[in-house]
């Protein structure tokens, strides 16, 4: 993987609310190519396991509930400067502190169910793509 990639997730929420089709488009308007894309759902040790990071996090079981509430989307995403550019394009983790025209603005209700997730470095991106796809699927 290499600084033109990054990973995606639309969360339970987005999916419930019948958001997966305008996310990607906007997604897709903003520039990002799918590379690999999938519907499925975590089991509780996947969401553990995902969000490792967090376990300490007084967040975190509400989280792994969340993550595993219903389906989701992952996605692999192309782009110039994907990793930092789809940050932007997200918003703050926060909706309410995100700014106008973000995903999070426009589509998450709450700090824990905000529409989607994206990687936060490289390696991360990397690692989150390799927890969701086999290297024959991110061609
Ligand atoms: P990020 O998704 O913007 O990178 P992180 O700090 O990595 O934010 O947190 C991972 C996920 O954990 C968030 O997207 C959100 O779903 C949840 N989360 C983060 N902070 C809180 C919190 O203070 N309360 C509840 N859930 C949270
Ligand atoms: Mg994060």
């Amino acid at each position: 993987m290499t600084n033109n990639r990054t990973f995606t997730m639309l969360k339970p929420d987005s999916i419930e609310k019948g958001n997966i089709g305008p996310i990607l488009e906007k997604i897709t308007a903003s520039g990002f190519r799918i590379v690999a894309m999938k519907l499925t759902q975590l089991t509780i040790p996947d969401a553990q396991a995902f969000y490792a990071v967090h376990k300490d996090r007084p967040f975190f079981e509400d989280l792994v509930h969340y993550m595993t509430s219903g389906p989701i989307v992952a996605a692999i995403l192309e782009k110039d400067n994907a990793v930092e550019d789809f940050r932007t394009l997200i918003g703050a983790t926060n909706p309410a502190e995100a700014a106008e025209g973000t995903i999070r603005k426009m589509f998450a209700e709450s700090i824990s169910q905000n529409a989607v997730h994206g990687s936060d470095s490289e390696e991360n991106a990397s690692i989150e793509s390799a927890f969701h796809f086999s290297a024959r699927e991110m061609f």
